[in-house]
């Protein structure tokens, strides 16, 4: 690949900010993506309920970063959650954000704006259902269990990957990402609302690759972990029924392919940080999370 033809000082900034950067641009197919760079023979067992989230399943979160839920949700709040979340796409937005994959006015049919959509954030602030999930005590205790101290959600988001051709999010840690660039890890939780399954861009993770740190992330199709620095070979891919969820570190690598099957796929992240944490200062997420220092090409 070439040389990131982006100012640097200028790129950190942004992304420590929270900002879009501009990417080189597309050089795989997603069908090309989808079998390069995924596995899908080796697939996480999930435990049943929080309930059965005890001492040794925290243990096996701290040592491979995530463990997976079947049932985090029931099938009545699954349903009112795509509820919640349509209206906000549909009816009134509340103050949430919603960012659109093409100029709102080309889009039509409400087919097309569905699909067009491909994440809407800053809804807990506005939606009571929305904020019942992120607040809900049997999940908060699981993550407290696992921060080993009070959690605060520090950011909420839904992700939908459109049947036909929904992007991937390529491999990545979510500390890279400023918001979320905290001196201590951060959980992030993420909820199907639909099932996520091996074609439709379910999440896909490396078992214990939390524990090399920060690395290094790169504006290719997204901001990345290099395509060639993924140990693709290690891939763990975790489907979900409707109402599970995925917890997972901060700091493990994961990403999910592109959706190419006919069904929907959305889901819910919501992040959380310790109360005691505080954000890296913006040289120290230079060094850690991007190539500014070292000059090393993706
Ligand atoms: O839902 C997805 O497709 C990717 C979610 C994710 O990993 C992220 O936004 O950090």
């Amino acid at each position: 690949m070439s040389t990131n033809p982006l100012d640097k000082e200028k790129l950190v900034s942004t992304l420590y900010d929270g900002g879009a950067v501009a990417m080189r641009g597309q050089e795989l197919t997603p069908e090309e993506i989808a079998v390069r760079l995924y596995k899908y023979d080796v697939v996480a067992p999930l435990i049943g309920s929080l309930d059965d989230v005890g001492p040794e399943k925290i243990r096996e979160y701290k040592e491979l970063g995530y463990i997976a839920v079947a049932e985090v949700l029931d099938g009545e709040r699954v349903e009112r959650s795509k509820e919640a979340l349509m209206n906000l796409i549909f009816e009134d937005a509340k103050g949430s954000k919603i960012q659109f994959t093409k100029p709102q006015d080309q889009l039509r049919s409400r087919e097309e704006r569905e699909l067009a959509v491909r994440k809407v954030h800053e809804y807990v602030k506005v939606d009571e259902t929305l904020r019942n999930v992120a607040y809900d005590p049997k999940l908060l205790e699981v993550v407290r269990n696992i921060l080993g101290e009070e959690p605060v959600l520090v950011q909420d988001m839904a992700l939908l990957k459109p049947p036909h051709g929904g992007g991937e999010k390529p491999w990545h840690q979510d500390m890279a990402y400023g918001p979320l660039a905290y001196d201590k890890p951060v959980v992030g939780v993420w909820i199907a609302l639909d099932e996520a399954a091996l074609d439709n861009g379910c999440m896909h993770v490396v078992p214990r690759s939390h524990m090399d740190g920060g690395v290094p992330h790169y504006a290719v199709r997204d901001w990345q972990i290099c395509d060639t620095n993924v140990r693709v070979e290690c891939d763990v891919a975790v489907p979900l029924p409707p109402g599970g969820a995925l917890f997972f570190h901060g700091m493990l690598h994961h990403g999910t392919p592109p959706n190419q099957s006919a069904k929907r796929r959305r889901a819910l992240q919501l992040h959380y940080a310790c109360r005691s944490s505080v954000k890296v200062k913006p040289d120290e997420y230079k060094r850690i999370y991007t190539n500014a220092m070292t000059d090393a090409e993706c």
